[in-house]
């Protein structure tokens, strides 16, 4: 099976842990995608009551396409359960988001949650994280010498471009630079000098969120916790 396959065995998998009168979380990504039209389908052939939290405008349209009652994160009391991509995730638990420039309200809406369950084809699994840049969200007003301190500290800093060479926004309007480390030998470590950075909007560092992580994989969808 191709990686698409497995992004979809565990999208329809995580489906599985939604029930009645859910508020649920919903992520950002490819492998969230084929979990929300799951979602769609269940909440329409059983008549589930689901009350879907989007992290991004795309993810918020794809689910009000397709049925679900969608409402900000500022409209409800709490998240019972959000599901979501990820880029890189180690042996315990520890990721990286943010490939899809949305790790801000990736983490705003997981931070909110009861419990978060990450949804990945086998390939996101890493024995290290760092192999995949470590996306970190900065305000343009000083962002060349944020820049200059992320390259001052080592850190392999580049401005996210677009394909015509303009710098990448986020919802926020802010700009993304991803730092090419290769590895991150400590990544609580990291977590605290980056989010001291003055300019810093939040970083894709994932750490002590994850309570479950379900793998597609060629021997079938793998439930971890
Ligand atoms: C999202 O999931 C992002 O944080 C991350 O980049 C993405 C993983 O992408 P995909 O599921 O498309 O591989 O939450």
């Amino acid at each position: 099976m191709d990686q698409n396959e497995l992004k979809k065995m565990a999208g329809r998998k995580a489906a599985e842990f939604v029930h009645d009168d859910m508020i649920l979380g919903l992520g950002t990504g490819s492998t969230v995608r084929y979990m929300v039209e799951a979602v769609a389908e269940r909440v329409k052939n059983e008549s589930l009551h689901i009350t879907g939290v989007a992290t991004s405008r795309r993810t918020r349209d794809q689910a009000e396409k397709l049925g679900i009652h969608m409402k900000s994160v500022d409209e409800v009391p709490y998240i019972d359960v959000t599901i979501d991509g990820a880029d890189e995730i180690d042996k315990n638990f520890q990721g990286i988001k943010g490939g899809g420039a949305a790790h801000t309200m990736e983490k705003i809406v997981a931070t909110a949650s009861n419990q978060n369950i990450w949804i990945v084809d086998e390939s996101k699994i890493v024995d290290q994280l760092g192999r995949f840049p470590l996306p970190t969200e900065v305000i343009p007003y000083g962002s060349t010498k944020v820049f200059q301190r992320l390259a001052d500290e080592g850190l392999h800093p580049r401005f996210r471009l677009n394909e015509d060479g303009t710098r990448v926004t986020t919802h926020s309007k802010n700009y993304v630079i991803d730092l090419h480390m290769k590895q991150i030998q400590h990544p609580h470590l990291l977590q605290d000098w980056l989010i001291r950075q003055v300019g810093i909007v939040e970083q894709g560092l994932f750490l002590d969120l994850v309570n479950k992580v379900v793998v597609g994989t060629q021997d079938g969808p793998k439930v971890l916790d």
